[in-house]
């Protein structure tokens, strides 16, 4: 097991495409296992492959309280989207801003597990926002996207500071 290092916005490697997983290998379990490992320890309901500079189609999710749901996502595919619902939201790659987002209040999603087997999923609520801000990651996208060009400039200084003082 291993803690990997968290990007931070606005580095660009943040914003690379992710490669759908052709197979689910030793290589990918061990990546996984990590990804729970520092996804806990942030702490964090979710991670995105990408956020650990690895550009593969992997997401993992636990929203209960005791770290008691693992939840792994690989190739995901949203195949129904419903209705809208604003949340805050927050990601491991911007530190320490929430912000309101509105997304799809619920979604079917089609993925395969942390074994390679497929499975389809409802979900609404906290999963259906943490599923769609994942699959955003894998696509290069980040909540600050949504939000108005002056917040995220803000935002980005903000970051940009706290790094250089950090260096
Ligand atoms: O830990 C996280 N919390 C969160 C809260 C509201 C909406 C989305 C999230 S995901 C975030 C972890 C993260 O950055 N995943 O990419
Ligand atoms: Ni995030």
């Amino acid at each position: 097991m291993a803690l990997l290092n968290i990007l931070h916005y606005p580095d660009p490697r943040l914003r690379n495409n992710a490669e759908p997983v052709a197979t689910v290998g030793a290589e990918e379990k061990q990546l996984v296992a990590d990804m729970f490992e520092t996804m806990y320890s942030a702490p964090g309901i979710g991670l995105a492959a990408i956020q650990v500079n690895v550009p593969k189609r992997i997401i993992v999710i636990d929203i209960s309280e005791d770290q008691t749901q693992p939840m792994c996502f690989i190739n995901p595919q949203i195949k129904r989207r419903e209705g809208e619902e604003q949340m805050e939201e927050g990601c491991l790659s911007v530190p320490g801003i929430y912000e309101p987002v509105v997304r799809y209040r619920s979604i079917m999603v089609q993925a395969l597990d942390r074994k390679g087997s497929a499975f389809e999923l409802e979900a609404d609520g906290l999963l259906s926002v943490c599923i769609q801000h994942e699959i955003d990651h894998l696509d290069g996208k980040l909540f600050v996207d949504y939000l108005s060009e002056m917040k995220r400039t803000r935002i980005r200084k903000k970051l940009e500071k706290m790094r250089r003082q950090t260096l």
